[in-house]
């Protein structure tokens, strides 16, 4: 019965939000976690994932909804994680080959469920992976959207190993190109607690707002791949702070 409802939801709702989607499921440190379906109501569903309300993008740089989406409000639990350990994060489809993914991290608190009571919303984020144009050109390239697609939809990422335990959202930052000078931020977060040993928390140089950290005028985002001189260029600056990998390799 909620299988049918669900096969008939999706079909209908893929007319109208065919060009779009986010996370449905993560995969942590081999354990496999339903995500937050927008589709349904909130109420009965129990996810590490962040609520989101729908398949559409974050246009706006500056939006409180940029940070874990729309609305972005709590997670019902969280995923255990050890330092060095692998998240996948699975898509139920991706449309868009042209675009970066970055995966983000900001620490909660020192209490495993410190999550659910941090709204994300401040100079608290750091990178842990980031993958844009690999190789050509803006418009036919290699790019981390690309990979995606041809990795059953699924993203790979290893939590630093000296990162000191503690609380921690994971963040998963989709930034689709297609379209000229309208880039399309697909975020969404999960709560997760991290243990291990390690000691290390990253610095000030690494940390951002989210909402701040993209400027609707930079050249990496407000562009055409369609037109040139960007669509045969081969470089692509990935706009941002570094990536914080600590000292552990
Ligand atoms: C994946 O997530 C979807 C959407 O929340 C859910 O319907 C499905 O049961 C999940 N699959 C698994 C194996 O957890
Ligand atoms: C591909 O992803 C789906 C989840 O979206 C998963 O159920 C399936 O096992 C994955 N296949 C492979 C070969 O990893
Ligand atoms: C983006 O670039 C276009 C074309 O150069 C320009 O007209 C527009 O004002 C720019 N948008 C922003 C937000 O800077
Ligand atoms: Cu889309």
């Amino acid at each position: 019965m909620r299988a049918n409802l669900l096969a008939i939801l999706v079909s209908a709702l893929s007319l109208r939000v065919r060009a779009h989607g986010g996370i449905w499921n993560y995969s942590i440190a081999g354990t496999w976690q339903p995500g937050y379906f927008p589709y349904y109501p909130a109420e009965g569903q129990s996810s590490i994932q962040r609520h989101w309300a729908d398949f559409r993008p974050i246009y706006d740089v500056s939006s409180p909804y940029l940070v874990c989406n729309n609305p972005g409000s709590n997670a019902e639990k969280y995923a255990d994680i050890p330092a060095g350990g692998e998240i996948k994060a699975y898509y139920p489809g991706w449309p868009h080959d042209i675009g970066a993914i970055i995966v983000w991290m900001a620490y909660c608190g020192v209490q495993p469920d410190a999550c659910f009571s941090f709204d994300g919303i401040g100079k608290h984020w750091f990178k842990i992976r980031q993958v844009g144009l690999e190789d050509g050109t803006i418009r036919n390239g290699q790019w981390a959207l690309k990979e995606l697609l041809t990795s059953n939809y699924t993203w790979t990422t290893t939590i630093p190993t000296s990162l000191h335990e503690g609380a921690y959202l994971i963040r998963h930052e989709i930034i689709a190109l297609h379209v000229p000078y309208t880039p399309e931020f697909y975020p969404e977060c999960a709560h997760l607690y991290v243990s291990g040993s390690g000691q290390e928390k990253p610095s000030e140089q690494y940390l951002v707002d989210i909402t701040g950290v993209w400027k609707a005028n930079d050249p990496s985002l407000n562009l055409t791949i369609y037109e040139e001189p960007t669509a045969s260029k081969t470089q692509w600056v990935i706009p941002g702070p570094p990536v914080w990998r600590g000292s552990v390799a």
